[in-house]
């Protein structure tokens, strides 16, 4: 065990390779909060998953800047603590699942590294590769939806999940589903229907899915609990589940037959492993979310699709999906569809620091005493 000496934050914007657009709202740039935490014997990387705007979820980054400074920094600085427990060490604040998962991220990549060990070897993760999807954003003509998921699947993506919206549904996936017939291919509404809209998805239901993501009000299981009642395709939740118990709970009801799992989502890497280990146990079949992260999440989110109940191929697209350039060495797509599962201590990769820097905008350095300061660019 040793010290935690500094924690500094900082807000990086990364612009993307095209927009990103979701029933909730349209991204053009990655604009993520990354954590650097120093202790006695290394520094490691987190990255937070929460965005500029609580749309997928109630975290925001300056409210995530705010928990992590004022709230749960100092309930770690000058700590001899471990991965394993932080969570009781910041359970004095409720919530703030992402804040979390970041400053988690960070410890595990530090004790890792200094422990010359792997996470996904620390996690149990054996595989050395994993099976990649991607996910497309609304576009705004269906031409140009053809054009992209034509794209993905030459680059050898080996699942297509499409964003759909209230009036931009069905027949934008029966398009897809017409033109490439034996594809995995699933959709995502992000929470964005009701149970009145039942014909919507009856009529996906006839398109052969692998999955219908999120359909319904994230906090509510019992209605996704009947609407799976009335499909034939699997429902997969994502927004409605942000704990192992959320994920017992879920399968218990019948809410779903897959659980999309996001670390950042579930409070952290820890948690994640126990969504799978519930999931596994019931035989649910689990696969790993993306939230358009750099190549610092990108490598913790390999490293957890490494698990064995990861059996579906994840949104864990390559760097080149996202971003011209990467923050790290880029994560490459295989012609297969798989990508590797980093094997160097910690999450395995380092930001550069040119490229760290000409992305941030905002850095604030704490430590114990609040000697730290903060410095806006
Ligand atoms: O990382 O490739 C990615 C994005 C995958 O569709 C994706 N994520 O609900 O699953 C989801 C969304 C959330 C994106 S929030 C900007
Ligand atoms: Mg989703």
């Amino acid at each position: 065990m040793t010290r935690i000496r500094s924690v500094e934050l900082r807000l990086i914007a990364l612009p993307l390779v095209r927009p990103f657009r979701t029933s909730f709202g349209e991204d053009t740039t990655k604009d993520a909060i990354l954590l650097r935490l120093e202790t006695d014997d290394a520094e490691g990387w987190g990255e937070c998953v929460a965005g500029p705007e609580p749309g997928y979820s109630e975290e925001f980054n300056d409210e995530v800047w705010i928990t992590i400074r004022d709230h749960l920094a100092r309930r770690i600085l000058g700590a001899d603590l471990s991965s394993e427990e932080l969570g009781g060490a910041l359970a004095g604040v409720r919530g703030h699942p992402m804040a979390k998962a970041a400053v988690e991220m960070a410890l595990l990549d530090a004790e890792l590294r200094e422990a010359g060990r792997s996470l996904a070897e620390h996690l149990g993760a054996g595989r050395d590769r994993v099976a990649c999807g991607v996910s497309v954003g609304i576009t705004p003509t269906v031409e140009e939806l053809l054009e992209q998921v034509e794209g993905y699947l030459s680059e050898g993506y080996q699942r297509i999940k499409l964003k759909i919206e209230p009036g931009t549904d069905v027949e934008r996936v029966r398009a897809v589903r017409e033109a490439h017939p034996d594809i995995l291919l699933s959709v995502d509404a992000n929470a964005a229907y009701a149970l009145e809209d039942v014909e919507v998805f009856r009529a996906l239901d006839e398109l052969e899915l692998l999955m219908i993501e999120q359909p319904l009000f994230y906090e509510d299981l019992l209605q996704h609990a009947k609407l799976q009642r009335e499909l034939r395709t699997a429902i997969c939740l994502d927004e409605s589940i942000r704990s192992a118990a959320d994920g017992a709970a879920a399968i218990e009801l019948g809410a779903c037959r897959i659980v999309n799992i996001k670390q950042g989502r579930v409070g952290g890497i820890l948690e994640a492993r126990r969504v799978h280990d519930v999931a596994r146990a019931a035989g649910v079949p689990v696969w790993c979310g993306g939230m358009l992260e750099t190549g610092i999440g990108r490598a913790a989110n390999l490293a957890l699709a490494a698990l064995p109940g990861f059996t579906l191929p994840g949104d864990t697209s390559a760097s080149s999906r996202y971003f011209r350039q990467d923050l790290t060495d880029p994560f490459v797509l295989e012609p297969d569809g798989t990508m590797a599962v980093p094997t160097g201590p910690g999450l395995g990769v380092s930001p550069h620091a040119d490229r760290i820097e000409g992305a941030t905008v905002r850095l604030e350095r704490l430590e114990k005493n609040g000697l730290g300061g903060g410095i806006a660019s």
